[in-house]
């Protein structure tokens, strides 16, 4: 298979170009190019951060809010929203006063379906991100070492692969205008003191998030023990998985032993198109896995999992499904499965769509039963 090279050195003219004191705004840049479209007033004014983390607490996922106030138009950027807590976000952002220019992921998400696709309905504004990598479309791919800017301040893209192949932490500049000290969203990559599970896609590990200065602030996507923030230093020192040398890592993570996301089958396929609302074009088969596979040839970056595709869960019976079962079962059952299935549709959340059409039929056929049985219908099916 032939590796993608993704990894991009961040060249001293970048950096310089970062801490020059022009003022035109720069959204995102990609080497060699650094003149961009602008998107604010061109006026001069110091960086100041404005940061918010915000949760999420079905999936336990983080959303960060970033913002350069000391900009006259207030741009911000929102990392990994999440579809449910998109209107919490959009509220704060218009009571602060911001203009969201990018919704962006870390990653192609197994557990929730991204906020992006549904801001962008809106608030048209605003772009989606993702990197390349993922094979996700957004309004914007990045690539390892591209810069994100919102006002002066920006973030770097750093290809963090492992969790999935696609995976980016994005980091706050180096430069004395940029946070100090440095912060990094790290996805799934880190999570603290422990590290999203592997058994997505071939893997690799990633010590690249060690190689930040130690007082780095590390904001990861998830959390599911009340942590809020970690640093490089207490990371290197006590994270269960990632502190460990290759072998042993590889080892716990061969044996997490999690099961799938319940929302996987919803979650992958629409964050795969999550820079825009359209459904996915085709539902996934069952024999197709979810995510491309491969590794990505980072530098620094040692493969050393391999990991299991994850396929579309069977349905229940026999592939049939709960929905068709209780549609079928219904006539010989005086219409009550259809009644359960009816219920089932109107209370309860079904996260896998491939189930919907057995439940409609079952409300169609419970509506029909009982309408019939009003009208009188089937009093001449009790006698024998
Ligand atoms: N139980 C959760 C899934 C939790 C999960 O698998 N989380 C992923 C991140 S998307 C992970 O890497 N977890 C690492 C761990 O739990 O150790 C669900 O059903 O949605
Ligand atoms: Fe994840």
């Amino acid at each position: 298979m032939v590796p993608l090279r993704l990894y991009r050195h961040l060249i001293p003219q970048l950096a310089a170009a970062a801490r020059s004191p022009s003022c035109a705004p720069r959204p995102i840049s990609r080497l060699p190019a650094l003149a961009m479209a602008a998107y604010g007033t061109g006026a001069c004014a110091d960086s100041k951060l404005l940061f918010r983390q915000l949760f999420e607490k079905e999936s336990s996922t983080y959303t960060y809010l970033l913002a350069d106030v000391g900009d006259p138009e207030k741009p911000a950027v929102l990392i990994d929203p999440v579809d449910r807590t998109v209107d919490r976000d959009l509220n704060l952002i218009k009571e602060l006063g911001l203009k969201l220019i990018y919704a962006m992921n870390t990653h192609v998400h197994a557990d929730h379906v991204t906020g992006t696709g549904l801001i962008k309905t809106k608030l048209p504004g605003a772009k989606s991100v993702i990197s390349k990598a993922s094979g996700a479309k957004a309004d914007h791919s990045v690539e390892h070492g591209d810069k994100i800017y919102f006002g002066k301040l920006f973030l770097e893209v750093r290809a963090t692969p492992g969790h999935t192949a696609g995976c980016v932490t994005y980091v706050t500049g180096d430069s004395p205008d940029q946070p100090s000290p440095r912060m990094a969203f790290t996805g799934d990559a880190l999570i603290i003191r422990a590290c999203g599970r592997t058994d997505f896609q071939r893997n690799s590990y990633w010590p690249q998030i060690f190689t930040l200065p130690k007082d780095t602030l590390l904001y990861p996507a998830h959390d599911y023990k009340g942590f809020t923030v970690t640093t490089v230093e207490e990371e290197v020192a006590y994270n269960a998985r990632l502190s460990k040398d290759k072998e042993t890592f590889k080892t716990i993570m061969e044996n997490l032993n999690l099961s799938c996301p319940k929302m996987i089958d919803v979650a992958v396929p629409a964050n795969m198109v999550c820079g825009f609302q359209d459904p996915p074009s085709k539902a996934y088969s069952a024999a197709a896995p979810y995510y491309a596979h491969g590794y990505q040839d980072v530098q620094g970056y040692i493969p050393v999992v391999e990991g299991r595709p994850v396929r579309m869960r069977r349905l229940p019976c026999c592939g049939l499904g709960m929905g068709w079962f209780l549609f079928i079962i219904g006539f010989f059952f005086a219409a009550i499965p259809w009644y359960v299935g009816a219920f089932v549709l109107i209370c309860v959340r079904v996260h896998d769509y491939r189930e919907k059409p057995g439940y409609v039929a079952c409300t169609i056929a419970a509506s029909l039963a009982a309408i019939a049985m009003l009208l009188g219908a089937t009093k001449g099916a009790e006698v024998w």
